[in-house]
This record gives C-alpha cells, structure tokens and sequence, in this order.
C-alpha cells in the first residue's frame, strides 16, 4: 500500500481548500485530514490532534502509513501579537514536534512560510528572495525560525521539506481568522449581503495578495517538482498580485455600483502590514519549478463573487 497523505491544521483558511484538493487528485482514502476541533464532514478519514503532541502524531503517521505531511497548524499575525506565549507553542514547538516525526518516519514535509517573515528593514517594493529578514511581530519570527529549522532538518538529515511564503490569501471556502490579511476576504461577503464594509487598514496599504487557488496548485506544484532543481525549497517567494484595500474596493464597486467602504484603523493590525513587503520578487519560483499566478486582482474579484453568490444561492 502507497503511503499517505496527512495535513495538520485541515480545518483552517489554507487546509480547507487543500484538502478536498488533494482528495481529488490521490483519492479521498489516501488523505487523512486533522485538527483539534471533531470533524465537520466525512468525505474521507479524519483524526482529531493537537501537533505539539508527539506521542500521539507518531502513533498516526505508524497506523496510517503516512509519507507526506501538509503541516498547515499555525497561528495567524494578529491572533499571534495577541497570545505570543501560545503562538511561540504552536508556530515554533508545533513545528519541532512535526520535524522530529518527519524525521523518524523519512516523510516529505510542507511548511508555509509568509511575507510575515520580512520585516521594516527588507527592502519591500519588491522583496527579494534572498533578503534581510528581521521581522517585528512574534508570528514573523516564528516563520524565520521555521525556514531556518527546514533548512536545518534539509542538511543535516537530508529531511524533504518543501515551503512557500505566502501573500495574503483569499478564499470563499473558509474564513482566515486572526489575520492582518483578513480584510481582503471579510470584504467580499460584506459587500455581498449587507453592501457596506468598514476596512481596518489605510486605504493606500500595498500588500502581495493571491487567490486560493493559485496558492494550492503553487503547493501541490512545489512538492511534485524534482528536488535537485529546488534551490530553495522550503521558502520561495510567490504571489498572485498586490492591492491596497482602496483598488480592491474599486475592483468591488465596478461589479457593485452601491458598495460602500469606510475606514476604521486598527493601529496593531496598520503597523503589522506597515511592517510588511508591498510586492514580493517570485523570479526564482519562476524559474526553478515554473510557477505562474493564473488570478490577477479582476479574475480573483470575478470568482470570489460567483463563488460567494453560489454558496449562497
Ligand atoms: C496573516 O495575515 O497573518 C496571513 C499571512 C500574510 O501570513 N494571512
């Protein structure tokens, strides 16, 4: 029997996409799908786990034969600064707990890096790939050490971990949570069912952004590509496009001539994206395993309204 597929963190923004994903392509029984919370639906095999428990993944990855883990566990920028103590634990504990099961069961890993893991001192307008990185927030720190400790797992083991730094993601599936990107998907159900949003953000705050999409086919692409042509494995720079909430407003208001915006700053959430890349250089992404953003700032708009309007049709 192939071994099989385990993500951790299944239930939030980027596993809740993925997963249905990965299901498509190597078949519902050869995805295990995990959280803390029981889950919400039965389209295939599902355990409940809390990764800082490595007693209890090793015994998950021995009785399902796993190979490849999605380690999407984490939490977000604002939900971070909030409870640093508890993002310490999951973002960087978690993530030891995961390597060292990795390690011992010789499985390909995933771990998302972010444009979190910049900081006010990265050049920004584009970040290149290989820059400073002195982020200011304890959820861009714990990405730092992430890419560090894949790279370490990488030479020192010869473990296979694969990353991405994510922009901003956006999605209709399910909502982000405790992001400082969250406003780009809060806005379209606001404009959607009540035609008004009030945006947290400046309206001038450039940041990378991608559709959901894009970033799930960039993850499945990166762990299928060839290792011997992956000069950076575990931390490519990608996005789809940059915005500012007042373009991604006026891409809304062309569809929806009524929608309002109105600004009410939340001064944590400003100086976290005022700390971040404005756009992200993605060239060697590019170039070492072909990525290529299919969405732009109109089709991402595009979808996220049909797919909204469907759901709720
Ligand atoms: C956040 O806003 O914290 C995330 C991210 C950019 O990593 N969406």
């Amino acid at each position: 029997m192939e071994r099989r597929i385990l993500v951790i963190g299944a239930l939030g923004q980027v596993g809740s996409d993925l997963v249905p994903a990965l299901r498509q392509i190597y078949g519902a029984t050869h995805v295990i799908a995990s959280d803390l919370k029981p889950a919400t639906d039965e389209a295939g095999p599902y355990a409940m786990l809390d990764c800082t428990d490595g007693v209890a993944l090793d015994e998950l990855v021995t009785r399902m034969r796993v190979g490849i883990i999605y380690h999407l566990a984490a939490l977000l920028s604002a939900t971070a600064e909030r409870m640093p103590q508890q993002a310490w634990r999951l973002n960087v504990d978690g993530l030891y707990t995961v390597l060292e099961v990795a390690r011992l069961h010789r499985c390909q890993i995933f771990v998302p890096s972010s444009i979190a893991a910049f900081g006010p001192e990265t050049p920004r307008d584009p970040t290149p790939q290989v820059t400073i990185q002195r982020p200011t927030t304890m959820y861009g720190i714990s990405k730092v050490i992430s890419e560090l400790l894949c790279s370490y797992y990488v030479a020192r083991y010869g473990l296979d971990a694969r990353g991405l730094r994510f922009p901003g993601l956006i999605s209709a599936t399910a909502p982000p949570g405790g992001g400082t990107t969250d406003y780009a998907v809060e806005i379209f159900h606001a404009a959607l069912s009540t035609g008004a949003y009030t945006c947290y953000l400046q309206p001038d705050t450039r940041l990378p952004l991608m559709y959901m999409a894009d970033g799930i086919r960039a993850m499945l692409e990166l762990m299928a590509t060839d290792r011997e042509r992956l000069r950076y494995a575990n931390a490519y720079n990608i996005q789809g496009f940059s915005a500012t909430p007042a373009e991604l407003a006026a891409a809304i208001s062309r569809r929806i001539p009524e929608f309002q915006i109105d600004y009410a700053i939340q001064p944590y959430r400003q100086a976290i994206a005022d700390s971040w890349p404005h756009a992200l250089d993605d060239s060697a992404a590019r170039a070492d395993w072909g990525w290529q953003p299919h969405y732009d700032l109109e089709g991402m708009v595009d979808e996220m309204l049909r797919v909204i309007r469907q759901q709720s049709a």
